[in-house]
């Protein structure tokens, strides 16, 4: 699952880093920090089954400038972490360890996955990929035992660049501590991390810094109407912070003293897995929307496809196999029955020409030739090859049709050019393999001409009646001027003396048998260009198209792709029925 939410989270960024792309700006973005959520929610799962003993951890969150370091030096006791009156000071997840060893957070490593752990003093500005643990040895009176982390702000203009680390920071955290002061507690961006943040039920408060005497109660009551319209659990408990002018910190009330260390006893890990759950479910429709509507159009295109095939093979069917004067195989057929008789003044010839013809097929090599020839003169090809463009250009129209009205424009447009670029190859390709069918075809031409001269050979008085004609002696010097390369099949067809013996043979004894050996060379005919043809060359190649799709503008994630992360997605973890 981490996997896929990383594919997703890239595939956002990349389709939202492109110009002219056609999709809502506002929302991408969203769905980026989701999936950033999604991603820590993941790592963090993890964390608690691969360390159970990990030291509780606290994150003290809010808008910058609202007194966040301060409050995490308050709270340590100490002034470890940096305060400045700049706006965006504090700019890296920032952990101190309260009566707990470092060691004993080796885990967090693994959670942070790219982001680097680095020494308080040496954490790189200039980065933002990174977070710092300190040990800090001072007596707090406020806080249970744990790693207390101070985080950047989210709202100030530069904290997109360093959002990644906030988000690592919070959804680590069991506790959390919101900051607000008087000026910032209103802000949009606050309550969409609390929005965010509702999924995981971490025990939480909220600290009203820079307070003025006076004040506290009204921003109280506003604070909680901001909560209730961006959460739907409790308000949290309100810690009201007064400016001590000695210090120049602001001051823990003494009756909320132990208020962290209570709310520290609520924390319970064994429900992670679940909120998890619920949290990948609740956006899991919207992250993948973008993605189910490629799809989509991806099953309409294999629809078009499917129909254009289903076409062209009726065109096929209609134009050759069962055209009466187009369909040349079964003629071809008879003439290498024509070269398997025995008839007089030929026989010298025919001995010759039988040593390269009896079947099985001796010399493979002379054979290809002669295939190649007929193949080269073949109507069947020309045909194939018109119905192929044809194909394509029926296609081509289509995907034009379809990028003015789907919504998936972007997709159809882009389409309809790569399949613009690829016709030429498609088409070669697939003359090329009309071609090699036609040749791979003979030894089934050949096999019914055998079955025919067997049949023959049972029905003595056909036989003799067909010897004894001349227009036997010229329908085989016919068939033999085929082999030599002398004439195209398509002149063997329509030769008079040809057309005779075919008839005559139809109107024999064996005429019926010759009418069921005809329909079945056709049935295999027609399944052989089906799937040598429609099925291994052109449709393949058609529906292999989307694949090449710019993965700079589409998110190209497979319906398989999308499947597999479904499954896990319900699937039952620790032992949990979840769904
Ligand atoms: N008047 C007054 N100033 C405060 C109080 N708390 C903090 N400050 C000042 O407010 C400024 C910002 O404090 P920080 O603790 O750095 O604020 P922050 O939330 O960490 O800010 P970023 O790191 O920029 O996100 C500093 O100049 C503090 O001295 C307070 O209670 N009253
Ligand atoms: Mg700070």
């Amino acid at each position: 699952m981490l996997e896929f939410i990383q594919l997703l989270n890239q595939r956002y960024q990349t389709v939202l880093s492109q110009p002219g792309h056609d999709a809502d700006k506002i929302g991408y973005q969203q769905r980026i920090d989701q999936l950033i959520l999604a991603e820590a929610v993941i790592r963090k799962g993890q964390l608690i089954d691969a360390s159970p003993g990990l030291p509780l951890q606290i994150a003290v969150v809010g808008p910058t400038q609202a007194g966040k370091s301060t409050l995490v030096n308050v709270l340590l006791n100490s002034n470890f972490a940096g305060v400045s009156p700049l706006a965006g000071y504090t700019i890296h997840p920032q952990g101190f360890c309260h009566e707990v060893n470092l060691d004993d957070c080796s885990g967090l490593q693994r959670y942070f996955g790219r982001f680097q752990q680095f020494q308080q003093a040496h954490i790189p500005k200039d980065r933002y990929d990174c977070y710092s643990l300190t040990e800090n040895n001072t007596d707090s009176p406020y806080l249970p035992h744990g790693v207390l982390w101070d985080t950047p702000d989210f709202d100030s203009i530069d904290s997109a660049t360093y959002r990644e680390g906030v988000i690592r920071a919070v959804a680590l955290a069991d506790m959390i501590i919101l900051v607000v002061s008087k000026e910032k507690y209103a802000d949009q961006s606050v309550w969409d991390i609390m929005s965010a943040l509702e999924a995981l039920h971490q025990p939480t408060i909220i600290c009203l810094n820079k307070l003025s005497e006076g004040s506290e109660a009204v921003l109280i009551q506003s604070l909680k109407e901001k909560w209730q319209l961006a959460r739907t659990d409790a308000f949290p408990e309100v810690v009201p912070l007064y400016y001590q002018k000695q210090t120049g910190l602001p001051v823990w009330p003494e009756a909320q003293k132990n208020l962290l260390i209570q709310l520290a006893a609520k924390v319970n890990p064994k429900k992670f897995a679940r909120y998890e759950q619920e949290l990948l479910q609740k956006h899991w429709h919207g992250w993948v929307e973008p993605i189910v509507a490629e799809h989509k159009a991806l099953f309409v295109w294999q629809d078009f496809v499917d129909d254009a095939i289903k076409q062209a093979l009726d065109n096929y069917q209609r134009d050759y196999l069962n055209h009466p004067h187009h369909y040349e195989t079964f003629q071809h057929a008879m003439a290498e029955l024509l070269t398997l008789l025995e008839v007089p003044g030929l026989a010298g010839i025919l001995t010759g020409a039988r040593k390269v013809l009896t079947w099985p097929v001796k010399q493979m090599m002379k054979l290809g030739r002669k295939s190649r020839h007929i193949a080269d003169t073949s109507h069947e090809i020309v045909l194939l090859n018109q119905i192929a463009e044809h194909l394509l250009i029926q296609l081509a129209d289509k995907l034009l049709d379809h990028a003015e009205q789907d919504r998936q424009k972007l997709w159809w447009k882009e389409f309809s050019s790569l399949l613009c670029s690829q016709r030429q190859g498609i088409l070669k390709d697939f003359s090329e393999s009309a071609k090699n069918y036609h040749i791979s075809f003979q030894q089934d031409v050949e096999k019914t001409a055998q079955r025919l001269y067997h049949k023959l050979q049972e029905q003595p008085m056909v036989l003799n009646s067909l010897r004894a004609t001349r227009v036997t002696t010229d329908a085989v010097a016919i068939a033999l001027t085929l082999h030599m390369g002398g004439i195209g099949v398509h002149d063997l067809v329509i030769a008079p003396a040809m057309l005779t013996v075919t008839s005559l043979l139809a109107e024999s004894a064996i005429g019926g048998y010759m009418n069921r050996v005809e329909a079945e060379l056709k049935l295999h005919q027609l399944k052989a260009v089906k799937q040598a043809l429609f099925a291994e060359s052109i449709g393949k190649k058609l529906l292999a198209l989307p694949e090449q799709l710019s993965a700079l503008t589409h998110f190209n994630i497979s319906p398989e792709q999308l499947q597999a992360a479904e499954l896990q997605l319900t699937e039952k973890r620790h032992g949990l029925r979840l769904l």
